[in-house]
Order: structure tokens, then sequence, then C-alpha cells
């Protein structure tokens, strides 16, 4: 039987009011069934598919972002409209004390501007060509950041990712090498749209005790099932798989085995620094 759930316990998952929960099921049109007692209550699998809808990406954060944070953010798009790429820089490396603080900065700074570029998207405030020059900017931008970072020690731990075929975002994988750089280790991102057979070749090759798989476009749920399935397939036991992305539903997060889900680039940074798996 199909699990069914309260208003009060689904909005508090999703992180709104019941109100509010209300008025986005019928926008979206999410079915809320009536108990006998006339008690409305939402089906599990329309609760995870109104998570996709209400939060995926951009819009739960730009929501909850508090209003200077949103103005910090509309200037950052600002600037990648206009290429400032020197401007951007500075104000993030002015504002890291150590390398190892990048992913937190990147939270406070790019990675907001990013959530406010998919709305002005999604609001058609923004088009697609802009969208593109902004991604470019932002890439440039993790590029340089990725030179500037200190040296890495070359017995230091290996970590390989990317996105697989279907994911043609290239962004979040250049933050996750870059975040992982920024704390020691060695990395090497291999870029998006990857056929998995050929990021198994890739750990083979280089022999990675990381492989890290961003999920922020997901096109077909079975084929991430599928792939996660024959990646794990194909790497030794001690290898670790660590997932992220907007485009995760719990339920599919929960349907992927042996790998480790993080909400947040800090949190997997949080995580490693909490364990000795940075040395060799
Ligand atoms: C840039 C962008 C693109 C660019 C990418 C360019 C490039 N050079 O890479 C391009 C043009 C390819 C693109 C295309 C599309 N896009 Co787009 N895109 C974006 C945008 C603005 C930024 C994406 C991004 O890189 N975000 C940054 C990542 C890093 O954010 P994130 O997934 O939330 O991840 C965070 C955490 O989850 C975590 N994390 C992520 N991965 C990992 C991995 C690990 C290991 C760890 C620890 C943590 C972690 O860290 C991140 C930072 O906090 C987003 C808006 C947004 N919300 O971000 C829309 C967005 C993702 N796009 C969207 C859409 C709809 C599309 C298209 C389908 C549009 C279309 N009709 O063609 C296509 C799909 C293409 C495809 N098949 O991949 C929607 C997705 C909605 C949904 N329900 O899935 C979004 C949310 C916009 C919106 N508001 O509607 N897109």
């Amino acid at each position: 039987m199909n699990q069914m759930i309260s208003v009060k316990d689904a909005s508090s998952y999703l992180g709104v009011s019941p109100s509010t929960f209300k008025r986005l099921c019928e926008r979206y049109a999410i079915p809320l069934h009536r108990t006998t007692g006339g008690h409305r209550r939402i089906d599990r699998a329309d609760l995870d598919q109104a998570y996709q809808y209400f939060w995926n990406g951009s819009r739960k954060k730009c929501v909850s972002m508090d209003a200077s944070d949103a103005d910090g953010a509309r200037q950052i798009v600002k600037h990648l409209l206009d290429r400032n790429i020197d401007t951007i820089l500075e104000t993030i490396w002015e504002q890291l004390e150590t390398p190892s603080q990048l992913s937190q900065v990147l939270e406070n700074t790019l990675i907001p501007a990013l959530w406010n570029m998919g709305e002005l998207w999604r609001t058609q405030e923004m088009d697609v060509y802009q969208e593109h020059i902004c991604s470019n900017t932002v890439c440039t931008i993790l590029d340089l950041l990725l030179c500037r970072l200190p040296k890495v020690d070359s017995t230091a731990s290996l970590a390989i990712g990317g996105t697989f075929e279907s994911n043609l975002d290239s962004i979040a994988s250049k933050i996750a090498c870059l975040v992982l750089r920024s704390i020691g280790m060695r990395t090497v991102d291999l870029g998006c749209n990857l056929p998995v057979t050929s990021i198994a070749k890739a750990v083979s090759d280089l022999q990675p005790s990381i492989v890290w798989i961003c999920h922020t476009h997901v096109e077909n749920p079975e084929s991430i099932v599928e792939n996660h399935r024959l990646l794990r397939q194909s790497l030794a036991s001690s290898v670790r798989v660590f997932i992220g992305g907007g485009g995760l539903s719990p339920a599919l997060r929960r349907s992927l085995c042996q790998c480790t889900y993080f909400e947040s680039m800090t949190m997997m940074v949080e995580a490693l620094k909490a364990e000795p798996i940075l040395a060799t």
C-alpha cells in the first residue's frame, strides 16, 4: 500500500507552511487525498515528486536566502553577465583566510549566484544566451581559482569525478574538483556527459580513492540508478563514491547504493576533514 503523509509532515519536509504547501500542490497539480475523517494526505511518491518540482536547484535556495544575500547574488550575476572576471575572483580570494575555506566562500558567493541565474532563466528574465555567458564566466573563474591554489603533495590521495551521460553541467564537477583540491587532495575533473564505462576505465587507470558524481540535471532517474550500479560494480570496495546535486530527489537518493550523498560541498569537506582519508 502507498504510504500516505499528512499535510503537516509533508510541509515541514519541504520546509514551507501548510498553507503554502496546499497552494503549491494546486499550482503544480499534485494530488491531495482525503481520509474518511476529511484530513488531507499526500502519497509518499507524490511528495518526492513535489520536492523535485518545488525545490530542485534554485527555488528553495533563492526563497530561503535573506535579502542581503539575495542582493549579493544578483550583484554577482550582473558581474558574470558583464564578464567582470577579476572583480569576482578578487571578491572570492579576499574572503579566503585559508584555502580549505573555499567551499564555504563559494557557497556565499558563486553558488547563490548560480541559483539566482537558474531562477532568472526559469522565469524568463534571463535569456538562454545570457545564461551561457554567465556559465562560461563561472567556468573561467573556477579554472583560475584552481590555478591559484597551492600545489598539493604528490603522495596525497586522489579523487576523480564528473557527470554521467546526458548531464551537460560541467560547473558542479569543476566545483567538486576545486573544493577537494583546496583541502589538499590530488584531483582530476573528468568533465561532463561521461559514459559509465569511461569513468570505470579512468578509475582503473588512475587508481583514485574517491570518485565524485554530480547530479545537477537528472533526465532519467532509472538510468542514474543503472549507471550507479554499473559504476559500483566496476570499483574495488575501497573506492568511495560521493554524490550530490540538486537533481537528486530523496527517492532517487534512497535507491542508489554504496555511495555517500552530501547536501553541499562543505558537508563533504567537513566529513573528509574528520577522517584520515586525506593521507595516502
Ligand atoms: C548553468 C546551468 C545550465 C548550463 C550548464 C553549463 C555548464 N557549462 O556547465 C546548461 C546550459 C548546460 C544547462 C542546461 C539545462 N538546464 Co540548467 N541550470 C544551470 C544552472 C543555472 C546552474 C547549474 C549549476 O551548475 N549549479 C551549481 C550546482 C553546483 O548546483 P547544485 O546541483 O544545486 O549542487 C549543489 C549541491 O547539491 C552540491 N553538489 C552538487 N553536486 C555535488 C557532488 C558532490 C560529490 C557533492 C559532495 C556535492 C554536490 O554542491 C552544489 C553547490 O552547493 C541551474 C540553476 C541551479 N539551481 O543551480 C540550472 C538548472 C539546473 N537547469 C535546469 C534546466 C531545466 C536545464 C535544461 C533542461 C534546460 C533546457 N530546457 O534545455 C538543460 C538540461 C541540460 C542537461 N541535459 O544537462 C533546471 C533544472 C530543473 C530540474 N527540475 O531539474 C535548473 C535548476 C534551473 C531552474 N531553476 O529551473 N543548465
